[in-house]
């Protein structure tokens, strides 16, 4: 099996796909699965805009809403995460994984998912150690803290991967686990992006949660993108221990490394998406704390026995099957003969796909519903305690040092040796 990994999508399907089907010819080659490590902007109409965190300039449509409308087809199944520039209100809505458009989908804010016989996880968004132990308050409309916000990294998103226990080959991430570039060659990295040797240096750069993954799950690949360069190491998980590929990936331009080809041994294919049953295990036990208030939640070291549960769903999906519920489209695509678009509600859409799957798991549907979550947190958990502390007030710096590279790129208006090298 071939696997495509892209960095950054930022939208721009239309130029990533006929990249590698240019690929495919020239090396007479066939492609089966295109990865992408966030920053994806699956924007559908110009509303959705609205709920991107970017600066009003990369305020564009781009081309995914081609590929929602119908008018394109992806070539290549196509999985990805989310990262800091996201339509982050349809990717709220799609929360547990799901179809974004035909032949592309979304691994969820956290998500394991199958693919032929390989098993790849994600964790979508960039952590930030402020809103970390916060639950999942952010609605749209999104105010001007919540849309930032929204794409930070939760905790009980990475308790819940925490729980993973089989094997998983590829591991998505935005931004970069903490401390990765000590197992890379930084000096390097640094002679290119001066910018990133402060936080190196102070080891802050990267996520730290995305680090307590990689050391736990250990997965022989794991792919990120966000820093907007080309970044690889070799991480030895303790001595004769498992050893893991990390590799960083630039965004989809003229002359820069965004792409590389991976091939997996497996069986021949075609191959699907198929759920997978310890995750969806482990998504139907932990629902009952999924927090979605502003408490700061102390989850920490929460565990529960999954063993009834995957017995459950394996019975579930034995009598269904194991293949996602299919994409159906929510809002009306963007129309480029249309110059203003029909006024539509702001507020959250129920997404058929994401209601079939909890009615599947025999989950409440908590996605719109703040009150529910306020009285489930009221509940007597014994291993949980809900302290009453807001999350701290957002202020202007709240985002991490190294939060958005296009600004920091613009400064540096692309000095030679970066062009040269990518
Ligand atoms: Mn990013």
């Amino acid at each position: 099996m071939r696997i495509a990994v892209e960095g950054c999508m930022h939208g721009d399907l239309d130029n990533v796909y006929a990249t590698l089907l240019h690929l495919e010819k020239v090396e007479n080659m066939k492609i089966d699965l295109l990865l992408c490590c966030g920053d994806f902007q699956a924007v559908r109409n110009q509303k959705d805009l609205e709920s991107l965190n970017v600066k009003p300039k990369y305020r564009s449509m781009n081309s995914f809403w081609k590929y929602y409308s119908g008018q394109e087809v992806a070539p290549f199944p196509t999985i990805f995460i989310g990262g800091n520039h996201e339509a982050s209100n349809y990717l709220w809505e799609l929360y547990y994984g799901g179809w974004a458009a035909p032949n592309i989908y979304f691994l969820g804010f956290a998500g394991v998912i199958k693919f032929g016989n390989l098993r790849i996880g994600g964790l979508s968004g960039i952590y930030n150690e402020r809103h970390y132990q916060l639950g999942h308050y952010e609605r749209p409309p999104y105010n001007e803290s919540d849309i930032r916000s929204i794409y930070h990294v939760r905790e009980y998103d990475v308790l819940k991967l925490m729980q993973v226990e089989e094997p998983i080959d590829i591991f998505l991430s935005h931004d970069w686990p903490l401390g990765i570039t000590d197992y890379g060659n930084w000096r390097e990295l640094i002679r290119h992006k001066h910018f990133f040797e402060k936080e190196i240096q102070e080891k802050t750069l990267g996520s730290k949660a995305a680090a307590e993954l990689l050391d736990k799950l250990k997965p022989p690949y794991w792919f990120s993108a966000h820093l907007h360069c080309k970044f690889a190491a070799l991480v030895q998980h303790g001595e004769g221990g498992a050893v893991t590929k990390f590799l960083a990936l630039d965004k989809c331009l003229p002359r820069r490394k965004f792409l590389q080809i991976v091939e997996f041994e497996s069986e021949p294919g075609p191959y699907e998406i198929h759920y997978d049953e310890e995750w969806l295990a482990i998504t139907r036990k932990f629902n009952f704390v999924f927090p979605l208030t502003r408490q700061h939640m102390q989850l920490g070291g929460l565990q529960l026995d999954l063993q009834d549960c995957r017995q459950w769903v394996r019975s579930r999906l034995n009598a269904r099957g194991s293949k996602p519920f299919d994409f159906i489209r929510t809002v009306p695509p963007y129309d480029p003969f249309q110059s203003v678009m029909e006024a539509s509600l702001s507020g959250h859409c129920r997404n058929p796909q994401t209601e079939s799957l909890l009615r599947f798991l025999e989950l409440p549907y908590l996605l719109d519903n703040a009150l529910e979550a306020s009285r489930l947190q009221q509940n007597p958990v014994s291993l949980i305690s809900g302290d009453n502390t807001e999350g701290v007030l957002d202020g202007e710096n709240e985002d991490a040092a190294i939060d958005d590279v296009d600004e920091i790129e613009e400064l540096e208006e692309f000095d030679d040796v970066d062009v040269k090298h990518n």
